[in-house]
């Protein structure tokens, strides 16, 4: 090549480099899976949020929904996320405990999301997703949905023992302190597992029980309920820093929005509750001794666990997610 095709050919690079730019730096799809079904009421809240992302980011960010459990396996999604399959997930760590054990931790938070945000909490979250998982922690878009065993065997007091119950992560330490034996399945096994009775009961949180038909199959709720339901955004890393800034800031004041709505999980509650009655879920109540202590155990037992597992991570989380 002579100087001026030397020229010419550089100055072509520099063209077609432009145009990417122009074309692909400004305005990036990320490629979101749920963990969670398509049809529950996670999802049914996320889809009006991505629809808003997508009309209000035109040219900057499109967020593309891939699917929920039928498109990846629930326990696969945060791998997934980490190794960069799909750039943005739906789930809670419970799911990913594969990826770190920590995952876990965020059910033991007792105060609201955007107290985490003022208090420290959710950058020392982001500190381990970052370092230990290759994830950006984005956004919590579930809170006051605390966790509660459905059986149907009745109980008079706090004690599953000859009760076979399914889990994940979040309950095992607990349910196997009341002398439960435990099996772990991703919620879409639930209900062929009731209907077989491979299992007498499950975890799941106050709402939600419904969305895959699980109350044909439950006759009693235990109360109280115990640690909040942790179900989040969560985005791949590198990921997360190749963005610009405006597709980072726009992106931010999306998920700060999104958070807003958690008002939403208070109301639902109240309303699941109802529901379950109607629909014949007996509630075994304890007296108000037997109630705390159960409530307490929870956390005593979760926080060991945590403790136990990493003592410098845990220990941190406790005081940040401590009631005030
Ligand atoms: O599957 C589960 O019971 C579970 O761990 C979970 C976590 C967060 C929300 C709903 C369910
Ligand atoms: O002890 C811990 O918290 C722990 O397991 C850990 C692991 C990696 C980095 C920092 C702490």
């Amino acid at each position: 090549m002579n100087a001026r095709s030397v020229r010419a050919a550089v100055a072509l690079l520099l063209l077609a480099a432009g145009f990417a730019g122009a074309a692909g730096a400004q305005e990036v799809t990320l490629r979101l899976v749920s963990a969670f079904a398509e049809n529950g009421i996670y999802v049914q809240r996320l889809q009006p949020w991505i629809q808003k992302v997508n009309a209000q980011g035109k040219g900057t960010l499109q967020i593309n929904f891939i699917g929920g459990p039928k498109a990846m396996p629930p326990f696969e999604v945060g791998n997934a996320v980490k190794t960069g399959v799909i750039d943005m997930a739906l789930s809670t760590g419970a799911f990913y405990t594969n990826v770190m054990p920590e995952a876990d931790f965020l059910k033991l938070t007792q105060v609201p999301v955007a107290e985490q945000r003022r208090n420290g909490a959710f950058d020392a979250i982001n500190k381990v997703w970052n370092d230990k998982a290759n994830m950006q922690y984005l956004a919590r878009m579930v809170e006051n949905q605390p966790f509660h065993i459905y059986t149907n065997k009745k109980v008079d007091k706090p004690d599953l023992s000859g009760q076979k119950i399914r889990i994940t992560p979040v309950y095992r330490d607990f349910f196997q302190a009341l002398g439960a034996n435990v099996i772990t399945t991703p919620p879409g096994e639930v209900y062929t597992a009731l209907e077989r009775g491979v299992v007498d009961g499950y975890g799941w949180p106050i709402g939600g029980i419904f969305d895959l038909n699980w109350q044909e199959k439950t006759r009693f709720r235990i109360d109280p309920g115990f640690y909040d339901a942790e179900v989040s955004l969560v985005m791949n890393l590198p990921a997360y820093r190749k963005l610009t800034d405006t597709q980072r800031n726009f992106l931010q004041q999306q998920l700060l929005a999104l958070e807003a709505e958690n008002s939403f999980w208070a109301r639902y509650s109240t309303d699941e509750i109802a529901r379950q009655e109607k629909a014949g879920i007996q509630t075994i109540r304890f007296d108000a001794a037997t109630a705390k202590a159960f409530h307490d155990r929870a956390y005593d037992v979760g926080w060991a666990a945590a403790l136990k597992q990493s003592p410098e991570i845990a220990g941190r989380f406790k005081t940040l997610f401590a009631p005030k």
